[in-house]
């Protein structure tokens, strides 16, 4: 069977940025109004009081220290509490294909490829900014690429199940280059007024290249020697706002927020993790003494070191599985990608590791790579 590699990734982190103080400064001062505002309901029973939030809990309980964010302006106004932005005309791009432009870029730079090189490219997200036309057909007709593109939705594992999507298209011989990107604009889907997931996501993109091994000009690519995929039906991470709802005859209109029991997600999905990575690992004949490298996705850091510590055997080392969540918060598929991209030096050639997402859906992907 013919070899794949990663030959290049790239990234575009938005500038401003967003730190657990600010964010709780601005969600108290929320809090504050809001009690007010209802202070008779609230005295009546009718209506329960809003609690502050902490930059103690949210360190604590996730990790996250700050986020990245493309419009920073609304997100901290208590009497906004979202993104602020301009809806752009039909001959500009949105957000996410000028994101995935920048990560492209990157990507295609370390990887030697030109657009006369790509012949697919996927664009793969947990939201799309239109259902159509793709983003991933603007984003190549910016790029001047020939062949075809098409957008993918699989939540946090998009990045990893479209890399899968990658490899077959070359070994089918659909595709020869392909660019994926993993446009992440988050921040709009966040519930800025809710407590338990106010603190969670950041906006990012991710972009990888991935060939045939034998057209790779890098000497920095990752061989990828298997990937399993699992998806588990589960209720538990949601978004319920889609294209039908103005046809309901309670037409309020409603906002796609993000929502989830984070308990029973970090609960059930971590089984899960670990049941895809070790029969991996069981498959491709890999120990996990031989494994120098876990790109985890990016949720949680006890999450992250319980799944390392499961693979491992052992507490993992800082860098053995690196952590960018403390300053890019959960970026949903890009998470995985973001630490491979900024941890991948240091490897030998023949040095094994993992990259693996995991999250809603619920969807597991995982990629065993090889430092060729
Ligand atoms: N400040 C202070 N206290 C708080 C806060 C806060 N901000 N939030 C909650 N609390 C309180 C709670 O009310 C609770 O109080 P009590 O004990 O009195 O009831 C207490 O703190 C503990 O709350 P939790 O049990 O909820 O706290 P946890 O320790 O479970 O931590 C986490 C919450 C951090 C959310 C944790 O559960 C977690 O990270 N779980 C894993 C989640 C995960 O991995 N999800 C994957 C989601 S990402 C994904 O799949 C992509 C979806 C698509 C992307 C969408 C883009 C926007």
């Amino acid at each position: 069977m013919q070899n794949i590699v990663i030959s290049g990734s790239g990234l575009f982190t938005p500038t401003a940025t967003i730190s657990n103080d600010e964010l709780v400064a601005s969600y108290n001062q929320y809090v504050d109004l809001f009690n007010k505002q209802h202070a008779a309901e609230i005295s009546g029973g009718q209506l329960e009081a809003l609690e502050y939030s902490s930059s103690e809990f949210i360190e604590k309980a996730s990790g996250i220290k700050s986020r990245h964010v493309l419009y920073k302006e609304g997100i901290l106004d208590p009497a906004i509490m979202h993104p602020v932005f301009v809806k752009r005309d039909e001959n500009t791009p949105p957000e996410m294909v000028e994101m995935a432009v920048a990560a492209a870029r990157e990507a295609m730079a370390q990887a030697n490829k030109t657009a006369a090189d790509i012949d697919l490219i996927i664009c793969a997200a947990s939201n799309m900014q239109r259902p159509y036309p793709a983003l991933s057909i603007e984003l190549q007709n910016i790029l001047g690429v020939n062949g075809y593109a098409f957008d993918m939705n699989v939540a946090c594992s998009s990045a990893t199940f479209a890399i899968s999507n990658a490899v077959n298209a070359i070994r089918g011989n659909t595709a020869k280059v392909v660019l994926v990107v993993n446009p992440e604009f988050a921040s709009p889907q966040v519930d800025y007024k809710n407590r338990d997931s106010h603190f969670i996501f950041g906006d990012v993109c991710t972009a990888t290249i991935i060939e045939a091994q034998s057209s790779c000009t890098t000497d920095n690519a990752f061989k990828i020697l298997g990937m399993r995929l699992k998806t588990s039906f589960s209720n538990n991470i949601r978004c319920d706002i889609g294209y039908t709802e103005h046809c309901f005859s309670d037409n309020n209109p409603k906002v796609p927020f993000f929502k989830q029991q984070g308990r029973k997600v970090f609960k059930e999905l971590l089984p899960i993790v670990a049941e895809v990575i070790q029969d991996e690992m069981a498959a491709q004949s890999i120990s996990a003494d031989q494994l120098k490298r876990l790109w985890l996705h990016q949720a949680n850091i006890n999450m992250n070191i319980f799944a390392a510590k499961k693979i491992l055997g052992r507490d993992p080392l800082p860098e053995e599985a690196p952590l960018v969540l403390d300053s890019y918060a959960n970026t949903a598929s890009a998470g995985s990608i973001i630490a491979f991209h900024k941890h991948k030096t240091g490897l030998n050639s023949g040095d094994k590791a993992v990259l693996c997402s995991f999250g809603a859906g619920y969807s597991v992907g995982c990629l065993m790579l090889e430092r060729c």
